[in-house]
């Protein structure tokens, strides 16, 4: 009987390990681990693009990028790459985002800020947030001070498999010349259902465990008649 649960057992890590590779859906250098911008794409209402305003920094936890404005004659920049949304039909995605923003001219005044958004593209200019609604995960948030943001959201599943969408980061202007910067140091994207499996390996080994408790258990009781 142990046997056949060993079997299964791996039967189980066999198929969880292919549906994680054909679940492909995933950010590229979502944490910028290659520390430049491998994966992602730079936009800017100046032209030529002021990469200037696109940087890396080396943190403690790990590269991150920054997108700046009004350090430059850009009013809005935007750090862009394709999102792959391949999972089986009734996958569940999951973004998380892990990012801070900052400003060298700290407002109080609501709508005098520079603001950034954060939503998905559809490829043809149309804004949409997690749920699917016009919109997106941030819209128009005032940069007022130094803060940190670390979220995570549930996709709809309209998401999934399409093809030809965008995921965006954009900062803009309040016309000021003062600067105020976004950095993102972390972006995942996952399917739910992948989340569970690793919980199920200490369930199944506890199993195991206690398969090996009671066989030797028996064993013990046999050797004693
Ligand atoms: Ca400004």
């Amino acid at each position: 009987m142990l046997k056949n649960v060993i079997n299964k057992l791996f039967t189980a890590l066999f198929i969880s390990g292919l549906t994680i590779h054909a679940n492909a859906a995933s950010i590229l250098n979502g944490d910028f681990e290659t520390c430049d911008f491998t994966g992602w794409n730079l936009a800017s209402t100046d032209n030529p693009i002021p990469t200037g305003d696109f940087t890396m920094s080396n943190t403690p936890n790990g590269c991150a990028a920054t997108v700046k404005i009004d350090a430059s004659l850009a009013i809005a920049n935007i750090l862009y790459q394709e999102v792959d949304f391949s999972v089986a039909a009734d996958s569940a995605l999951r973004l998380t985002l892990d990012f801070s923003v900052d400003t060298t001219q700290p407002r109080l005044d609501i709508g005098t800020a520079d603001y950034f958004d954060i939503y998905f593209n559809d490829g043809a200019g149309n804004l949409y947030d997690h749920t699917g609604e016009l919109g997106g995960m941030y819209n128009s948030m005032d940069i007022t001070g130094a803060d940190s943001f670390r979220h995570s959201f549930r996709l709809d599943e309209m998401f999934n498999n399409h093809t030809g969408w965008f995921l965006e980061f954009q900062i803009n202007s309040n016309f000021d010349e003062l600067a105020s910067s976004i950095t993102i140091n972390e972006v995942q994207l996952f399917d739910v259902s992948n989340v569970d499996t690793p919980p199920t390996l200490p369930l199944l080994l506890s199993g195991l465990l206690l398969l090996g408790v009671i066989n030797k258990s028996n064993w013990e009781k046999r050797n004693e008649i």
